[in-house]
């Protein structure tokens, strides 16, 4: 039997099982945690970015909604843990010092899913940050040499920089 998904609500857009919600800010500063307030408010989360196909779903939508000519980004669910949870203590040098290990530090916050797809900016060579080590909050980035399409970057959860919004999404 084929299940049919439900509709998604007003304002949200469909993809596969799940229905995400897209909005720019401009002008305020918003934190992380507000934009998940505000996709909660919705009955959703930050979205969770678990494939590339999900990915272009997301840049593609954001294309429409994105401002030329300014670095602006989006919040998504992704977040840096704070300890290993193998071993309960936190991240050792060694595993702060890698890359490919600090990538493994990111989970997706609806999911408590370690990150397994990779959409970490590739254009840039340090992102998750090594040194100094990664930020906790994930957002996607578009609008500079060097931050060009819409992939993960590690970011202090609450900046001044006003062009942020954020991605919901709710599964269906
Ligand atoms: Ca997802």
């Amino acid at each position: 039997m084929v299940k049919v998904p439900k509709p998604c609500p007003q304002g949200f857009q469909q993809f596969g099982s799940s229905c995400y919600y897209f909005k720019s800010v401009g002008g305020s500063a918003l934190s992380w945690d507000q934009a998940r307030t505000k996709c909660r408010s919705l009955s959703a989360d930050l979205v969770s970015i678990e494939t590339k196909e999900e990915h272009e779903f997301i840049k593609k939508n954001l294309k429409p909604i994105t401002t030329p000519n300014i670095f602006q980004g989006w919040y998504v669910g992704g977040k840096r843990r704070t300890v290993d949870p193998a071993t309960g203590r936190p991240w050792t040098a060694a595993q702060n010092a890698n890359k490919a290990e600090m990538k493994k530090q990111y989970y997706w916050v609806a999911t408590g899913k370690t990150m397994a797809y990779d959409g970490w900016e590739k254009s840039k060579a340090d992102i998750p940050n090594v040194q100094p080590v990664g930020d906790p909050c994930v957002l996607l980035w578009v609008g500079r040499s060097d931050f060009l399409d819409y992939e993960f970057d590690d970011y202090v959860c609450a900046s001044n920089y006003p062009n942020i919004g954020y991605v919901c999404e709710k599964t269906n």
